[in-house]
């Protein structure tokens, strides 16, 4: 464990390999896995190593690190899809977020629904 893992993360457990997950890439700041409530046919959270409990706190103390989290993610989409893809950072329990160690929802695959 390091000083910036979250005891009681579960992200944090699959990033140190406690709990298992389908891992698709991975970096030596981020992870990518598949989704286990798949939303489109590629559905991968790619997560940094180190916790942060939402975006804007990631961003803020690490832009670096953001950046590599969607460059994984875009060589992700490259991989397992054709390379054009949604990414979204739900922030806040009213916005969706329920797992507090900030991810990047990758969504690809095909032709994915509109916003309303
Ligand atoms: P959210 O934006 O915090 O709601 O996203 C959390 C995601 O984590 C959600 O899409 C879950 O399906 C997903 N997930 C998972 O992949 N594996 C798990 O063991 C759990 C949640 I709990």
């Amino acid at each position: 464990m390091t000083s910036t893992d979250s005891p009681d993360c579960l992200f944090c457990k699959i990033v140190a390999g406690d709990v298992p997950a389908d891992v698709v890439a991975s970096s030596d700041t981020a992870i990518a896995f598949r989704d286990v409530a798949p939303k489109a046919s590629v559905h991968v959270l790619v997560v940094p190593r180190e916790h942060y409990p939402d975006v804007p706190a990631f961003a803020a103390s690490d832009p670096e690190g953001l950046a590599g989290v969607i460059a994984l993610a875009d060589g992700v989409a490259s991989d397992l899809g054709d390379g054009q893809y949604r990414l979204i950072f739900n922030t806040g329990p009213k916005a969706g977020q329920s797992v507090f160690h900030v991810h990047a929802h990758l969504l690809a695959g095909g032709e994915l629904p509109g916003f309303a």
